[in-house]
């Protein structure tokens, strides 16, 4: 089945850079449409929360230390087959192995700050959209 909806965090080393703009650029050029949006910062309890997925994970602590020092971008996309072409246009985790034009080649430091989120299922992309915005910020 294809979805609509998929959600984005521009991630604290992005933000540091001053990308955000360019980001948000490549995601409209790429065809989605931004249905909601804030700037905010997540606090330790937060980070843990959206990552608990990787809490047995030796990065673990180092990846809530990153995502909690500064402020972060939060977005849900709407767009034909989101979650999937949004995997695409972010390309792979690490940004030494993401093809050329994505946006962790483009802006990613490396592996663990590779400056985008995307959420990875409908499933996942409806849980983290609801963790940060209520009903009411959604257009
Ligand atoms: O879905 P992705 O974000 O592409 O990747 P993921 O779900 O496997 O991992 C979630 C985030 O955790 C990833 O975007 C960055 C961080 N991460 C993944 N592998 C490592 C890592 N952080 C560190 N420090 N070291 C890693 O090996």
């Amino acid at each position: 089945m294809t979805t609509n909806r998929t959600f984005t965090m521009i991630k604290p080393d992005a933000v540091e850079k001053g990308h955000i703009g360019a980001i948000l650029e490549k995601i409209s050029a790429a065809g989605f449409k931004i249905v909601a949006m804030k700037y905010t910062q997540l606090s330790t309890r937060d980070a843990q929360e959206f990552y608990a997925i990787h809490k047995e994970r030796p990065f673990f602590g180092e990846l809530v230390e990153f995502m909690t020092r500064g402020p972060i971008v939060a977005a849900i996309l709407e767009k034909g087959n989101a979650v999937e072409d949004f995997r695409a246009l972010i390309g792979a985790t690490n940004p030494a192995e993401a093809a050329e034009g994505t946006i962790r080649k483009m802006f990613a430091t490396d592996i663990a700050e590779n400056a985008v989120h995307g959420s990875d299922s409908d499933e996942n992309a409806a849980i983290e959209g609801a963790f940060h915005f209520s009903g009411r910020e959604i257009f």
